[in-house]
């Protein structure tokens, strides 16, 4: 293998530690190698804590070491003052001779600006390793910059017949469709995005926590739409334990603590209105859970990333039809006895 790949895949497995918990920063993930040996290593794990380079470079024992070093990391080094120095101040100051950097910094505070101030103070630098995977590391903090929306995923679950919930659940017992191991692999992928959206109905009919009770990790932020104002207050959706944006067109709502208000209007396309909510509240990532109307309205305009979808081994009969769908790039995985699909949408 390529050297400079086979340490590049390590920054790249080093950032993932800090998946859920460095937003609205990326992950990223540095090495340090003298004479062929790792001397130091370290990652980003939350906003406003040292970046990945910080951590490396507070890891090597022997700092006269980093005089003959070269330094990896996943994503160019900053150049800008934001909740910490700029680390490329920290390399030219260790006399780290050379960098290998995977991406360039979508970033407009950084874009380039990095790389230029570490050649032009005479370092060695190499660009582009491994440059796709660095990008998917980061598909989210990606698709927030360059495409000025969160990285959107859609989620639901459908029984064997196709349909995501009986026709009424007021009148009938909550069906679930999966079992309890997809439903904590659910808990898990809540805690990995920054928030959660749901539709005014499944928010009344479901009254879900929206939380990751069957995960440790940290709660996404909670998007909740509710047309008329008319999810009961007594509702979890309403309890203040988590941040909750809600998305209303009733203008007597009140913002109360953790939870805030923002109207849009429903006759319009709401689909495009909410994702520049969420840019505008820089949410870098949002998994939609439902209804089918709400996630219909985010496929018929093109507005996702990724979908995942359960299908259960129990039938319904009748019921609310799933989202219609396009079929493409579609991974199948079994999880337990459910079948899960994952198709990215790369338009
Ligand atoms: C790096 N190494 O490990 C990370 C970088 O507010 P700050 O100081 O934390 O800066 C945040 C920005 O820095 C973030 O938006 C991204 O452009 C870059 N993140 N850069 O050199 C790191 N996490
Ligand atoms: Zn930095």
């Amino acid at each position: 293998m390529d050297t400079d790949e086979k340490y590049m895949r390590r920054c790249i497995e080093l950032a993932k530690n800090g998946l859920g918990t460095t937003y609205p920063n990326p992950m990223v993930g540095s090495v340090i190698v003298c004479e062929g040996k790792i001397i130091g290593e370290g990652w980003h794990l939350k906003s406003g804590e040292p970046h990945a380079e910080v951590n490396a470079v507070n890891s090597v024992k022997n700092k006269s070491l980093l005089k003959k070093a070269t330094i990896y990391v996943s994503l160019e080094p900053c150049s800008h003052f934001g909740k910490t120095p700029p680390c490329c101040d920290l390399i030219i100051e260790n006399e780290i001779p050379s960098i290998v950097i995977g991406t360039v910094d979508p970033n407009i505070k950084v874009a380039g600006n990095g790389i230029k101030k570490l050649i032009d103070s005479g370092k060695k630098v190499t660009v582009g390793v491994l440059e796709i995977e660095c990008q998917e590391l980061n598909k989210r903090f990606f698709t927030f910059h360059n495409k000025k929306r969160p990285y959107i995923i859609l989620k639901w679950a459908e029984s064997l017949d196709g349909f995501i919930a009986p026709i009424s659940k007021l009148e009938q017992k909550p069906v679930w469709i999966t079992n309890e191991f997809s439903r904590q692999l659910v808990h898990k992928w809540r805690s990995e995005e920054q928030a959660i959206l749901v539709g005014t109905q499944t928010a009344i009919d479901d009254n879900p926590k929206l939380d990751v009770r069957d995960w440790s990790g940290k709660n996404p932020v909670r998007i909740v739409l509710d047309q008329h104002h008319r999810i009961p207050e007594g509702h979890h959706i309403y309890d203040k334990h988590v941040r909750t944006i809600v998305l209303t067109n009733s203008s007597n709502a009140i913002n109360k603590e953790n939870t805030i208000f923002e109207i849009i209007d429903f006759k319009q396309n709401i689909s495009k209105q909410i994702v520049d909510l969420l840019y505008k509240h820089q949410i870098q990532s949002v998994i939609i859970e439902g209804g089918r109307q709400t996630l219909q309205s985010f496929i018929d305009e093109n507005l996702w990333d990724e979908s995942r979808i359960f299908t259960g081994k129990t039938s319904i009969g009748k019921g609310i039809k799933a989202p219609f769908f396009p079929i493409m790039n579609t991974e199948k995985h079994t999880y337990n006895e459910d079948e899960l699909r994952i198709s990215r949408n790369y338009d």
